[in-house]
């Protein structure tokens, strides 16, 4: 049976614009669905540059202006994956245009923006996501599921790390293309809406809302050269930050995000003890899940490696044959895979905007409790 088209317009062309424009791409390839994504039109603000990605990947058509995606009657879907200050206005417009909406992650620069997309979606009724695509990787997707099976009991410790070191010459400038991040203006936040938000965004999947957070953050480079602007500009956002928190299941959490841990390029991992068992994850060697029963018999007990291959893991059905592996790439055809399952259903897929939401009112309150030196309400 012939498939309906989705029709995709695509705001950004960066690191996020091609593993988005991927996972469109591939999706049909591996999971039977009722719709298929069409490429569309891509966006960029340089005409050449836009031009370019759409012949790389094979867009209809390309544009310097996204209000054109949004008017665009014959376009089904806006994905944006541009810089974070851009992420309010289209989204409110596309929404506004009865458009399904998806979203880099961070959904706003900071709450009161993304309450603002969340209402906007919800008020237009149109299926909404937001990328934080480490939710699809197979072992994190089975850690949920032993978590949601009870195989942990009650769960006492959290804990999450998300290390990088790309930042830590004072000479790197703030600003422009690949540079956004550093720009507390376009980016909002450093690592704690960057990085944190990608352990937040688990953290609450798998373990359930946070109640309180004390932070701690540190601009260790206080003056950079800004591309835009060509002057040396005061560094606006977090280079580190770390935070403890209590979760409503009572279980008690440390995370901790920096891109000045020399080494480390993106070594995002987390820990969870239960009452009898616990499971560790590290985005280094992301088909693994480490697990540890202490119901297993005594004399064999210790911690697993489980490689997460086999076709009765989660989406590893879809892929190779048991023992080959999958990666990063991957994670994003998963999202689009489950988001176009919901769509047929007339659903949003998690992570929704209300679900990004919360994770952005807690970074908000790590920010805010890093400034007050005061235990902050996660919760807004
Ligand atoms: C930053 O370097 C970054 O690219 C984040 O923006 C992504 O969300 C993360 O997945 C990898 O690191």
């Amino acid at each position: 049976m012939a498939k309906k088209k989705i029709n995709v317009g695509m705001v950004g062309y960066g690191f996020m614009g091609r593993t988005h424009s991927n996972a469109f791409s591939q999706v049909g390839h591996f999971f039977d669905l009722p719709y298929q994504p069409v490429l569309k039109t891509i966006c960029a603000r340089s005409a050449d540059k836009a031009k370019a990605f759409a012949d790389q990947w094979g867009y209809d058509s390309s544009v310097t202006d996204w209000r054109r995606l949004v008017e665009d009657k014959s376009i089904d879907l806006i994905d944006i994956a541009s810089p974070n200050d851009t992420h309010l206005d289209i989204a409110l417009a596309a929404a506004a245009a009865g458009k399904m909406v998806m979203c880099e992650k961070p959904l706003g620069r900071n709450a009161a923006e993304s309450r603002k997309m969340v209402e906007a979606v919800e008020k237009a009724g149109v299926p909404n996501m937001v990328w934080y695509n480490y939710r699809r990787v197979p072992a994190v997707t089975l850690a949920k599921q032993l978590i949601d099976e009870g195989r942990l009991g009650k769960i006492f410790h959290y804990r999450a790390k998300f290390l990088q070191d790309w930042t830590i010459s004072k000479d790197l400038p703030q600003g422009g293309q690949g540079l956004w991040r550093l720009d507390v203006g376009v980016a909002g936040s450093g690592v704690t809406g960057d990085l944190l938000a990608h352990c937040i965004d688990t953290a609450l999947w798998l373990n359930g809302g946070i109640d309180k957070v004390s932070g701690m953050t540190e601009t260790f480079i206080k003056e950079r050269h800004h591309n835009i602007t060509g002057k040396t500009e005061k560094v606006g956002i977090d280079d580190a930050s770390l935070f403890l928190a209590r979760f409503d299941n009572g279980s008690l959490a440390s995370f901790e995000a920096t891109r000045y841990a020399r080494g480390h390029k993106a070594l995002y991992t987390f820990e969870i003890n239960g009452e009898h068992a616990s499971i560790f994850w590290d985005l280094h060697d992301l088909h693994r899940l480490q697990y540890f029963d202490h119901r297993d018999e005594g004399r064999t007990r210790g911690w697993r490696s489980v490689h997460i291959t086999d076709g009765d893991h989660p989406y590893m059905n879809k892929w190779w044959v048991p023992g080959l592996q999958i990666g990063y790439e991957h994670t994003f055809i998963h999202q689009v895979a489950d988001f176009l399952e919901a769509v047929s259903g007339g659903q949003s897929a998690a992570p929704t905007f209300r679900d990004a939401l919360a994770t952005d009112l807690v970074t908000d309150a790590v920010l805010k409790s890093a400034r007050t030196g005061q235990w902050e309400n996660a919760k807004g």
